[in-house]
């Protein structure tokens, strides 16, 4: 422990000590002081949040020297910049793992108990950021989180959300949404930088000039300007000393009240505008909604790439006076399609308002800009309306078309009278109504195009962005996805990361390919039974919650089946469903039928507009009911539906899986990220050959690893001959049982039409072939079951899933990045 006592006073003349005061009494000292000047209260008076704001500014204090020697990268010329555009960051509560990565947890624990208070009661009180909907939001946080563990001078760049993904209930057995205001009680992380603010221009027209030159100037005459600006949240890396950057732009009224206005209906009108200007950052739009082209999503979209397009312009002015070499300054990531307007609106700020050449611009564009794809489905892929792109913003559609002409005739040139492709492979899609395609216009304006896992990069060449791949291969790259270790270990899974580090030592959470050192400890019985002590009290805690939370009580000696992610009918919830109606069926049939005790745990949450995942969380409810009421299955079965799955429930509920679902039909999960949290914290897999599962079953081996269903492949080929789902529920009369069941009102109470959409679905379309899977789910399921028996074995399984996961860091993912690419240098890990 550290004993020397500095004060507020002292501590600020000593300057640039970053080690300076995070001794247990400093941080005593801190919090007190917090509490006193910022929440301005008396120790007897605090509530709990104002413990939880004077701790968590006492922390930030101590991150921001770091933040400040590593602002100063962006003055070296010699760095080249990340730039990260993601109009979703899941960030997940700070204060816990700012403690872990700073390494002041001891001190902080140990001074918030001189206080007589507990830590945990603390970190509980946060609210967690929720600014994105799910995988593709968590991985740029992961990304962030590698970005200043790696020391690669970078910034995030993305949407202050007042409210971000709804908060869920459920009532009567269904999702009911309501507004998450995670702001309420303040936000002690971010600092508002009210000078760093630009304006962004909205509707209008466009007019062209000469000017005295005879030269032609474009005037962009928009009927509205809306201002953003800067909220800055600092971003610790892991003992790197290194305190990376979230950028989120917030909206707001160019001018509060305009004084001009005399009368009262002026004055109003100038209110008005104040309330639609801050609109703009109102809300996250959930995905997965039916229905496209809400003009509020694109303005959010164009206001946050330019808001951040112009502060890199600031950044790089500082650094040169040369635009030519703004790709020297930054590389910019686009993540997925929401910011590739970046595209247009580059090309716009260097050729209109700083006076550069198309040529010369359209080069730089394109070496600055690259772009990840984060899914096949064609539902999910964006296009705006043509007239309203156009009415939002005309100068931009001016410069796509421009694009579009230029890219066009180079595809003529290629590929001489093919004019299919040329419509394929168009900007604007023209069949059936005028469209923007998003996915186009960031491939062409473009160096770099990625997938997030080796078969869905693969199927992206030869399906959605095949034609760009024809003409432009030497673009295209995979990066499979990876997860922070810091978050998904150390911070949820304290019991397991400290047995992993009394074993091999702690430098596994920046080199996770020291893992594989734990391969001989799978022989170890006394190890194994420690690793079986970990996984055990973590499953009594998450059997904690759930009473507390749904007033199931479940068992923590039964196998913790567990599917957490979002609620959609290609994740496949509803074929988990019915492997749990076989098991009820077969033990009611045979009370001495052979199943080992399992609880069934689902977690996630539906968009509010798509109607059949909401109808799939009350059918979990819906058996649920009926399951856990049963004393015929007592004890043997149970169904849970864990409401509001997020960051801060999910950091309670991977570490407590002993099964981990991802059932996707094979091809439509392009990575998935939970599938690596199970395994990093030792729960084995049953799952289909899609995304980054086959890459997790090739590093864990294919017999640690339950493999099932159709490839993707086949997928294609049963969906080209002809899928008639009916067959499989002809044939199969387990299958048949399960599905009567459904349609006969058991789980609603005698209600025969509540499942009836569910049901048709999938006896008359099944576009995911839930049923063509189901049996070789079941006796995948039944070999779950066959190895849960033999414990020790399970156990030897799960550590070597550990073991072998290194890859699957998010480190690893960044290194690759930088090489393939930002070509940005990797620079030695820093030395602890
Ligand atoms: C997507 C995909 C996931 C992927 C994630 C991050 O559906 O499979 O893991 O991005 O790349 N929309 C998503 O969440």
């Amino acid at each position: 422990a550290n004993n020397t006592v500095k004060t507020a006073a002292s501590s600020h003349t000593q300057g640039h000590d970053p080690r300076r005061g995070v001794g247990t009494a400093a941080m005593n000292r801190a919090i007190l002081d917090h509490l006193h000047f910022t929440m301005a209260r008396l120790p007897a008076l605090a509530s709990r949040n104002d413990w939880y704001m004077a701790l968590s500014h006492a922390v930030r204090d101590r991150m921001l020297d770091d933040w400040l020697a590593s602002l100063h990268h962006f003055r070296n010329k010699e760095l080249k910049v990340v730039s990260y555009l993601s109009a979703e960051f899941l960030l997940g509560p700070h204060l816990g793992n700012n403690l872990i990565n700073t390494g002041m947890w001891d001190a902080a624990r140990d001074a918030v108990e001189s206080l007589g208070l507990r830590l945990e009661d603390l970190l509980r009180q946060e609210e967690e950021p929720g600014l994105g909907n799910g995988g593709l939001g968590r991985l740029a946080a992961c990304y962030l989180d590698s970005l200043a563990t790696l020391r690669i001078p970078s910034i995030g760049y993305g949407i202050r959300y007042e409210f971000g993904i709804f908060d869920q209930l459920i009532r009567d057995g269904w999702q009911v949404e309501t507004a998450d205001k995670w702001l309420k009680f303040g936000n002690p992380w971010e600092i508002c930088r009210s000078e760093i603010a630009y304006e962004v221009k909205m509707g209008g027209h466009t007019e062209y000039h000469h000017d005295a030159d005879g030269r032609l100037a474009i005037v962009w005459l928009p009927v509205k300007v809306i201002k953003g600006v800067a909220y800055d949240t600092p971003i610790a890396g892991y003992r790197s000393r290194i305190t990376g950057l979230l950028r989120l732009w917030k909206s707001e009224a160019v001018e509060s009240f305009n004084f001009q206005a005399f009368n009262a209906g002026e004055y109003y009108h100038a209110v008005d505008e104040k309330v639609v200007s801050e609109s703009i950052t109102k809300v996250l739009y959930p995905n997965d909604e039916p229905g496209v082209g809400k003009l509020l999503r694109l303005a959010q979209q164009y206001f946050f790439v330019s808001c951040s397009l112009q502060d890199m312009i600031r950044v790089h002015l500082l650094r040169s006076p040369r635009l030519e070499e703004f790709d020297q300054t930054f590389a910019v990531q686009m993540n997925d399609t929401h910011p590739s307007l970046a595209v247009a609106e580059l090309m716009r700020l260097l050729v209109d308002e700083h006076g550069l050449g198309w040529d010369a611009a359209w080069k730089v564009t394109r070496s600055t800009l690259a772009y990840t794809n984060h899914t096949l489905l064609p539902e999910a892929l964006e296009k705006w309306p043509l007239q309203l792109f156009a009415n939002l913003l005309p100068r931009h559609l001016e410069i796509v078309y421009e694009i579009n002409r230029r890219f066009l005739d180079e595809v003529s040139r290629a590929y001489p009278g093919d004019q299919a492709r040329l419509a394929r492979m168009s900007l604007i899609e023209e069949t059936g109504g005028k469209f923007v395609r998003m996915a186009n216009l960031a491939s062409v304006g473009s160096h770099a195009i990625n997938g997030v896992a080796h078969l869905h990069t693969e199927l992206l060449k030869e399906t959605v962005l095949a034609d760009f791949y024809q003409m432009t291969p030497e673009k295209f790259c995979n990066v499979t996805n990876g997860v922070t270790p810091r978050r998904w270990v150390l911070l949820s899974n304290p019991g397991l990361a400290w047995l992993i580090s009394e074993s091999i030592g702690e430098e596994w959470v920046t080199a996770p390919e020291k893992l594989r050192e734990l391969e001989c400890f799978a022989s170890d019985p006394s190890f194994l039974s420690a690793w079986r002590g970990v996984k055990d009290a973590n499953k009594r805690a998450l059997a904690a919650a759930i009473l507390e939370r749904t007033g199931v009580a479940v068992d923590p000696e039964s196998l913790f089946d567990i599917q957490v992610k979002r609620i959609h009918e290609y994740k496949r919830q509803h074929l988990n469903l019915l492997h749990i109606l076989t098991l009820y069926h077969r033990i009611k049939r045979d009370p001495g039928a052979q199943i080992p005790p399992r609880t069934f745990i689902f977690g996630g949450k539906a968009a509010p507009g798509y109607f059949m995942a909401k109808l799939i969380i009350k059918l979990i409810n819906s058996v649920a009911e009926v399951v856990n009421a049963d004393p015929e299955v007592a004890g043997r079965l149970k169904v849970v539906f864990f409401p509001d799955f997020n960051v801060t429930n999910g950091q309670l509920i991977y570490p407590a899986a002993d099964l981990s679902e991802q059932i996707s039909t094979s091809g439509k999960e392009a990575s998935g990220t939970g599938n690596m949290k199970f395994s990093l914290n030792g729960a084995l897999t049953i799952g289909t050959l899609d995304g980054a599962n086959v890459e997790i079953r090739e590093e864990v081996g294919e017999e640690n690893f339950f493999l099932f269903g159709l490839n993707a492949t086949e997928v294609q080929a049963l969906k080209k001959s002809g899928y008639h789902p009916g067959r499989f529920y002809e044939e199969d009369w387990e299958l048949r049982e399960a599905i009567d069941a459904v349609r006969s009102g058991l789980f609603s109470h005698g209600d025969a039409g509540l499942f009836q959409p569910l049901v048709d679905h999938l006896l008359y379309d099944d576009e995911y072939l839930a049923l063509a899977d189901y049996r070789s789910y079941l006796e995948c399921q039944e070999r779950v079951s066959t190895a849960f028996r033999q414990r020790e074995l399970w156990s030897v399984k799960s550590v070597l899933n550990v073991a072998r996961m290194g890859k699957f860091s998010s480190d690893r993912s960044i290194r690759e990045y930088c090489e393939k690419i930002w070509k940005v240098p990797i620079r030695p890990p820093f030395p602890h």
